[in-house]
């Protein structure tokens, strides 16, 4: 495993450089029930195809980061069984007649253990890799995520998953503010709206980065070979 050295990525606003001891690849909420056809996703009426997309993608980065034996961490989305971590108002957000902890198409909507809240076979998590269950959009709250970063001295993140605007764009803001940088990889985070995404990557990146930076997975994998 390589950890020293200065890796430059071709990306917007600028160049990202990261070291790789330094830096940790973060997979967000690739998870069945948002992904899959018949999903909770789908079952809200939304248009699965849009994420999927991202799948590809991600496997051959994830595979390149692999070989390297660089860190990866993963998040899920969703709630203890007894949905003690739910709050009220997420739970009837949207007044939809079927929402989180109710029986859904993958068993429970976002509950932990039950068969939509796991991550797709094609990303599965390999042992040794680190997954954070967590119970809001972003990956900091109430996760020991921070923790677990400061511990292996983790200061970047390369970012992907699902879906751009909200989980993905909340965990940026959110490592922005505790000083970490992020890259995004465009075409390895999606949303079921494509002028959500659009809009997401281009609050991440203006302003000279104001949250961080965005490129394409091939300009990491060029950079990596
Ligand atoms: C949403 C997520 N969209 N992972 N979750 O509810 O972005």
């Amino acid at each position: 495993m390589t950890t020293t050295g200065i890796i430059t990525v071709e990306a917007e606003p600028y160049s990202f450089e990261f070291s790789p001891g330094t830096c940790a690849l973060l997979i967000i909420d690739m998870q069945r029930d948002f992904l899959e056809p018949g999903g909770f996703g789908e079952m809200l009426g939304n248009d699965v195809s849009q994420l999927r997309r991202t799948i590809e993608p991600n496997q051959r980065l994830l595979a390149a980061w692999r070989a390297k034996g660089w860190l990866v961490m993963h998040t899920r989305e969703g709630h203890r069984p007894d949905l003690g971590c739910l709050p009220p108002a997420k739970k009837v957000r949207g007044r939809a007649p079927t929402t989180i902890g109710d029986p859904g198409p993958m068993g429970r909507i976002l509950v932990r253990g039950e068969a939509g809240h796991d991550i797709i076979p094609e990303l599965y998590p390999q042992s040794g890799e680190v997954i954070i269950d967590k119970p809001g959009k972003g990956a900091f709250y109430a996760t020991d995520l921070h923790a677990i970063m400061q511990n292996r001295g983790i200061r970047q993140l390369i970012v992907t998953g699902v879906t751009t605007e909200v989980c993905v764009n909340t965990t940026v803001r959110e490592a922005n503010d505790r000083g970490y940088d992020c890259l995004v990889l465009q075409d390895c985070v999606g949303s079921y709206f494509p002028d959500m995404h659009e809009a997401g990557l281009k609050m991440i990146k203006e302003q000279g980065g104001i949250f961080g930076w965005v490129t394409h997975s091939d300009k990491v994998l060029a950079a990596l070979s």
